[in-house]
């Protein structure tokens, strides 16, 4: 069975945190995890990255921004994410297609339905089997991010979208949660707020409580 799930949440949600904790205690479980992420995960992806979060001055329209993403997710899917559900590994991926419904949908106001289109297209129809969207009250997710910018490594200087208005994060956690009830059987929602440690706890218990996982039968046992 391919496994293939994905993380997702508004910013500083702690999606990034979990994703790493949730790939060790797979592989601690003899698990083959691969983590990977949006936009990135290939070289082509990381080109695209830069121009996205564009510390610099250039400007991005809302319709190149959702194009460039949909170019990354192609490279991505293609190059990484299908070869390795191929070769029997499980991919954890931190974003996938929901990140541009909510984002470029949500967010920017561009068409859902031209989104959904071409969000097929670029993963060449593939979906997640779980999705764990991280929730977290605007605010405290920007406070978070705000924090890691403080720290003064330029690569955590604050991005494009995290300049943004507060009520486009608002807009995207609407979004997010709106995409979640239309989706039940395939997401979870997970209270983001809680300590790192109470919210991994969470997420084991949605990877636990997927079907037919051989290294629950030994833990059981
Ligand atoms: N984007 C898009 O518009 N369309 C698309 O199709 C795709 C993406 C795929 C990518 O930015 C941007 O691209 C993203 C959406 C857009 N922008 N935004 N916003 P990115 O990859 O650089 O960043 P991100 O995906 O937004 O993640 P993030 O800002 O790094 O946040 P995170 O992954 O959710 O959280 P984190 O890195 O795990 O944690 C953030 C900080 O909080 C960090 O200092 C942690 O130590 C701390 N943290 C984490 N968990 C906790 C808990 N539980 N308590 C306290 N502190 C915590």
């Amino acid at each position: 069975m391919k496994r293939f799930i994905t993380f997702e949440g508004g910013e500083g949600s702690g999606k990034t945190t979990q994703i790493k904790l949730a790939a060790d205690w797979l592989r601690e479980r003899g698990i083959p995890a691969l983590s990977t992420a949006e936009p990135g995960g290939t070289p082509l992806g990381r080109k695209i990255r830069e121009l996205l979060l564009n510390r610099g001055s250039w400007t991005i329209g809302a319709e190149a921004e959702l194009l460039l993403f949909a170019a990354a997710r192609a490279q991505h899917v293609r190059e990484i994410i299908l070869p390795a559900l191929e070769a029997g590994q499980w991919v954890l991926c931190d974003r996938f297609a929901d990140a541009t419904l909510a984002y470029q949908g949500f967010g920017r106001g561009l068409d859902a339905g031209f989104i959904r289109t071409l969000n097929a297209f670029s993963a060449q129809a593939l979906k997640p089997e779980m999705t764990l969207l991280f929730d977290l009250p605007v605010e405290a997710g920007l406070a978070r991010a705000k924090k890691r910018a403080a720290g003064g490594r330029p690569e955590a200087a604050e991005d494009r979208f995290e300049q943004e208005e507060r009520a486009f994060h608002g807009r995207i956690r609407e979004g997010y949660l709106s995409i979640a009830a239309a989706e039940p059987e395939r997401f979870r929602i997970i209270d983001g707020a809680g300590s790192v440690e109470t919210v991994h706890r969470e997420v084991c218990r949605c990877l636990e409580a997927l079907p037919q996982l051989p290294f629950l039968e030994g833990e059981r046992a």
